[in-house]
């Protein structure tokens, strides 16, 4: 990766003394850039009008997440099955009496959904729901996304999107407008995780592939991805992978990655974004709750940046004792970009050791945050958190480099920070080319 913007004005600036910044105001200094750089969130589950029920949003959903979901199964006595039962109000109201008034809410999820309402003005103590609800229902909704994105600081947000899902693939076969501030994603998991499933469903969809992936079923599903290309213009194709993956290992979705999903992002000049560590359904009654953490073994990744050194790969991992590991595998291989502090890691404690972490062993060569928001205001959170643990921890990098003898000038400042939250990801996907 090359630095990219206005080092040249930049030195300029340096050389000139015009810009530098007295030592005990670098902390203001770096506050003031990160509340002015507007963000590209690169992995969401947020989707633009015109998805439809498919777009999360509202006081119910913010409730109903699924971070809030395992944390109200361990503060009330409600059961898994009769909890499903409820309607989404019903279990809204469940989940705001047990963690919001019964309980005080200082878990990160918690304290989310507060810094959202606060954000609107709405009470953020109240026994029930009454005003929040009709603040939300009164919104029209594209106009609340450009105000809510607004307030979150981004300027451009990465959906997640299932070509095997029916609802949502219904959506593309008919054809959806563009929306300026969203692009997609083609997100793999079905094809490479449940072939016998997705096998079947790309013979629906009219690809001539059989059950062992086996003679033209490559070739096919290379026309799949490439059909879903066009429809899609994705940024970047994308899979979740368990803790227990391996590469090299003989699998169908091994195969398929090698010799169709990889191929076909060289063909496209995209990077394919892989996330490691999850370990699904350790508790099924808690449906989209019930997934878990593992630690994975990073030779995989090693492995497929050495193999596939015309690839680029964006690599998240969900473990905390992978985190330094996937330091050192950047380190060796520039074909890897590590980004965000993913899930289980995303709480402030976890998040500001990872990024000390990869900046004393980066630089500024990493994508230091996604949202991964399945709910449309959850960004406005999300992104203040990251601000906020950025903020110490970008000053206390130039305090010691001043301290060392090199002062930082404002320009420097936005420029590491410009590179952070937009053009890593800019220059390593097809962001800008539409
Ligand atoms: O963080 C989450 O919401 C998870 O449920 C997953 O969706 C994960 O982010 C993923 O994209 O697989
Ligand atoms: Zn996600």
């Amino acid at each position: 990766m090359k630095a990219t913007v206005s080092s040249q004005s930049a030195q300029q600036a340096r050389s000139s003394g015009s810009d530098l910044i007295p030592f005990g105001e670098i902390p203001h200094a770096v506050e003031e850039v990160l509340a002015t750089t507007e963000c590209i969130d690169v992995h969401t589950h947020l989707f633009p009008p015109a998805f439809g029920k498919i777009g999360l949003w509202g006081i119910d959903e913010l409730l109903t997440y699924h971070y809030l979901e395992a944390e109200f199964f361990r503060s009330s006595d409600l059961s898994p099955e009769r909890y499903w039962t409820l309607s989404k109000r019903q279990q809204a109201d469940a989940i705001w009496r047990a963690l919001f008034v019964e309980n005080a809410p200082i878990s990160e999820a918690t304290r989310g959904v507060i810094a959202v309402l606060k954000a609107f003005g709405l009470p953020t103590d109240t026994p029930d729901l009454s005003e929040a609800r009709s603040f939300f229902e009164s919104q029209k909704l594209d106009a609340h996304i450009t105000r809510v994105l607004k307030m979150a600081g981004v300027s451009l947000v990465v959906m997640t999107n299932d070509p095997l899902d029916p609802e949502e693939s219904s959506l593309w076969l008919k054809g959806i407008p563009a929306h300026p501030q969203f692009r997609a994603v083609l997100r793999l998991d079905r094809v490479l995780k449940g072939w016998k499933h997705s096998g079947q469903a790309l013979s629906q969809q009219g690809y001539q592939v059989d059950e062992q992936a086996s003679g033209k079923s490559i070739a096919e599903v290379r026309r799949f991805l490439a059909d879903w290309y066009k429809r899609m213009q994705p940024v970047y194709m994308a899979v979740s992978l368990p803790d227990t993956f391996q590469y090299p290992e003989e699998s169908i979705g091994n195969r398929l990655l090698a010799e169709a999903v990889l191929p076909s992002c060289r063909e496209f000049r995209i990077p394919v974004t892989l996330m490691i560590g999850v370990r699904l359904q350790v508790n099924p009654r808690l449906r989209l709750a019930g997934d878990a953490v593992g630690r994975a073994d990073l030779r995989a990744v090693g492995n497929l940046c050495r193999d596939f050194p015309e690839n680029r790969f964006l690599v998240s991992v969900l473990s905390r004792e992978n985190q330094h590991e996937l330091c050192v595998y950047a380190r060796k291989f520039n074909n890897l970009m590590p980004f965000g502090c993913w899930w289980f890691m995303n709480n402030p404690s976890i998040v500001e050791e990872i990024t000390r972490e990869r900046i004393e062993m980066l630089g500024t060569s990493f994508i230091p945050q996604h949202s991964d928001a399945r709910v449309l205001e959850q960004v406005i959170y999300k992104w203040a958190n990251t601000r906020r643990t950025l903020a110490p921890i970008l000053s206390t990098a130039y305090s010691l480099l001043s301290a060392d003898g090199r002062a930082v000038t404002r320009r420097e400042i936005k420029q590491d920070v410009t590179r952070l939250f937009r053009s890593n990801a800019e220059t390593w996907t097809n962001l800008n080319h539409r």
